[in-house]
């Protein structure tokens, strides 16, 4: 492409204006016009400053081919039109010429386009950064951890086919080169209930409808499955199949995925046994029985899953029956066993199938982040990518729903504290008047949730650890009288009442007015999925297994390890990963995308503008442009500035010898833009008003205009 071809990616009257900042009059109504008109021209990218909005297209747009890597790759910003590249190109820039470690904050809600955009920005940075052998396998292992996670971590969901039932958040580490080196994956609460119950219209995880539909017919006799979905009462069966999903060649990837990441097939092996596990440990089923004493106890109906499970997993059926029959609590050195009912047998089998499946998930993150671990102790850059759960308002919430949210409202929090800080900052670094803007704060709503003394998750906790009669109820109960002071709780029952009244809500429910909007959680299932209890008698035959990995996974089961003490609870266990992950972004420069849903078709083409204007509102995307605006709406190091505007004044064109912050000055002045327009920071030239800079681009079109007609005229007059 020549320069003359160069789109101004700011101002372009067919594909509306690629930074909100310009945007002439700044109405919620013409930012939403102004998103549509781009997202009707495939133009799905649109600036805030330095912020990105990626609208979900819903369909593959070839805008993330080589030749666009290579049309980005070591340009400025603002050069060429919006783009995710362009923020992956200036984060990647930053960190190896200015040492800058950066994060990538993906955010938006379900199905929005978060993985999409983490993948995307990874598998740019892999394109652009460092060559050879031992660098490409480096790459080669960091973007093949993708398909290995989503296929155990990932879903279809009423929202999103692929929708991610973990949060991730991976660093990528380089050398001073900019050459990558490895990475390290964080993972967070995986949502493990959907392993044995999902929702009307959604599916278990991926690997299980992957496995039997891809698998070989040795491989299946092997872990003695068979090819049929229905077998399997844990698989959803309304939707086992998906348009535009290709499980059996999806299995085939995933497998070659973890041959590149480094499983060894011994490992693949004992993972699939586990997988496999998980189906028979669905089909066990309980009965009633009589005992001699007169007491009802749960027997295994027909134990021929229960057979097969424990050959795959080399247990001891007769210990594994009888954990489903008695239950063992060891007290201050005594045991007393007390029986199972059929609905404690029944829970007792979902337990250990939710803490198999997701042990094992974790497991896999330690062992991807053993293979893509750094073989060196130098000074790392990092990069950190994070793409996490979205937000989610079902009908039906429940205590992942409340966990996700929480993490969502957590972000936006880092969204405000940071985009703020790093605009004030930068304002003082360059030694530039400011004062302060005033944003709407998410703070409350996450001190209403993680305050250590009176939060929900605190009064959940105490419920859990308080001895005697507990549920969910009475947790309910707690939040109500406590919780009511907090602002954010809404009530439907009055107008102008922000506390919540449960006579007024849906029975055992409370709502919590999230920035993102009003979500009524059902307590069911609070106090013991926060209190994750599997039972002893259960981890111990799990470590007794003859398996190497499924007793790696049960280490509290051994029997000289008898901990009396309670593990930590979900909840504060989630607290305090989310809390870590805070401070570690918070040491980063932060790039943002910040996605939005265009319909809840999943639908190419359609833009529901009622939807984005939720999402827009929410998100803070208006304050940020307002932000952007009452400070300075554009700034620019001098010299990139004087090479775009060079053209316009004589002195400056073709070249001006000197300082580039004089030859800015120059510029300036003799285009007569008034002073007060313009601050000259150290090392920037800050722009007050939009409209000053849209002046300048019109002028630059103008001059190119210009040149290209006299460039016909000469070439004409030579023919
Ligand atoms: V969730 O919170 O994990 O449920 P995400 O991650 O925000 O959600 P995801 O990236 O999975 O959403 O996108 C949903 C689907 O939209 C993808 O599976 C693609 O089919 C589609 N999508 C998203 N982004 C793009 C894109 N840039 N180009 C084409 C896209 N399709
Ligand atoms: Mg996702």
């Amino acid at each position: 492409m020549t320069k003359m071809e160069v789109k101004t990616s700011l101002l372009d009257d067919m594909i509306g204006v690629g930074d909100m900042v310009l945007l002439e009059p700044l109405t919620e109504d013409s930012f939403i016009q102004n998103l549509k008109n781009r997202f009707d021209r495939d133009e799905i990218y649109t600036y805030i400053g330095s912020v990105v909005i990626s609208i979900n297209p819903y369909r593959s747009l070839p805008i993330y081919t080589a030749d666009k890597v290579e049309e980005y790759r070591n340009r400025n910003f603002y050069e060429l039109s919006p783009h995710v590249y362009a923020l992956a190109d200036e984060a990647y820039r930053s960190l190896r010429d200015q040492d800058r470690d950066q994060c990538i904050l993906i955010t938006g809600e379900s199905g929005a386009g978060k993985t999409e955009a983490s993948k995307l920005v990874m598998s740019y940075v892999a394109a652009v950064c460092g060559k050879g052998a031992e660098v490409n396998k480096v790459k080669e292992q960091l973007l093949q951890s993708n398909p290995v996670l989503e296929a155990f971590g990932n879903a279809k969901t009423v929202r999103n086919d692929n929708s991610s039932r973990f949060g991730k958040y991976m660093d990528i580490e380089f050398d001073f080169k900019g050459d990558p080196l490895g990475g390290v994956i964080s993972n967070y609460l995986l949502e493990k209930s959907r392993v044995v119950r999902q929702p009307r219209g959604e599916r278990n995880f991926h690997i299980f409808y992957q496995l039997l539909s891809g698998a070989s017919d040795d491989l299946l006799k092997k872990l003695m499955l068979e090819r049929n979905f229905f077998k399997y009462n844990y698989l959803s069966l309304d939707c086992a199949v998906v348009n535009g999903l290709d499980d059996a060649a999806n299995f085939r990837s995933v497998r070659n995925a973890m041959q590149i990441v480094g499983f060894m097939e011994s490992e693949v092996h004992s993972v699939l046994e586990l997988v496999a596990a998980v189906l028979k440990l669905g089909n066990i089923e309980f009965k009633s029985e009589s005992r001699v004493d007169g007491f009802d106890e749960s027997r295994v109906k027909d134990k021929n899953d229960l057979k097969e499970m424990c050959e795959l997993l080399g247990i001891d059926q007769l210990i594994l029956e009888r954990a489903f029959s008695v239950r063992t609590v060891e007290a201050k050195q005594e045991k007393v066993s007390t029986t199972l009912n059929v609905a404690q047998a029944y829970y007792a089998r979902d337990a250990l199938a939710k803490n198999l499946y997701s042990r094992l998930f974790s497991w896999l993150v330690t062992r991807v982040n053993e293979s893509i671990k750094a073989q060196t102790k130098a000074q790392k850059k990092v990069m950190g990518v994070l793409d996490i759960y979205g937000f989610e308002i079902f009908e039906d919430n429940s205590f992942e729903q409340f966990i996700i949210n929480y993490c969502n409202e957590k972000l936006q929090q880092i969204f405000i504290e940071l985009t703020l800080r790093e605009e004030q900052e930068e304002y003082v670094r360059e030694g530039i008047e400011w004062t302060n803007i005033e944003y709407f704060n998410n703070a409350m709503i996450c001190d209403l949730i993680e305050n250590n003394k009176n939060g929900i998750l605190a009064m959940l906790d105490e419920e859990c650890l308080r001895p005697g009669n507990v549920s969910d109820e009475t947790f309910l109960d707690k939040l109500n009288t406590v919780c009511a002071k907090h602002q954010c709780f809404e009530s439907c029952h009055s107008k102008n009442s922000k506390f919540l009244t449960d006579r007024s809500l849906p029975r055992n429910c409370f709502r919590i007015q999230h920035y993102a909007g009003k979500v009524l959680y059902r307590v069911e299932g609070f106090v013991d999925k926060n209190n994750n209890l599997l039972y002893r008698d259960l981890s111990q035959a799990m470590y007794k297994a003859n398996h190497s990995l499924i007793k790696l996974l049960f280490p509290e089961g051994e029997p000289s390890k008898v901990n009396l003490k309670r593990p930590p609870t979900v909840g504060s266990q989630f607290k305090a990963s989310v809390g870590t992950l805070m401070r570690n972004l918070q040491t980063k420069n932060p790039n943002y995308i910040r996605c939005i849903k265009p319909n809840d078709k999943k639908a190419a083409r359609l833009f529901t503008e009622m939807l984005v204007c939720h999402q827009v509102r929410y998100l803070g995307l208006m304050e940020n442009v307002r932000v952007r605006r009452a400070g300075y709406a554009f700034r620019q190091p001098y010299e990139p500035c004087l090479e775009r505007y060079k053209m316009l004044c004589k002195q400056t064109w073709p070249q001006w010898r000197g300082p580039a912050r004089e030859g800015v000055e120059v510029l300036l002045t003799s285009l007569q833009i008034p002073k007060e327009e313009f601050s000259y920071g150290h090392t920037k030239i800050f722009i007050r008003n939009p409209r000053t800079l849209f002046t300048l681009e019109l002028k630059r079109k103008q001059c190119l205009e210009d040149l290209a007609t006299l460039i016909q005229k000469i070439y004409r007059g030579w023919k």
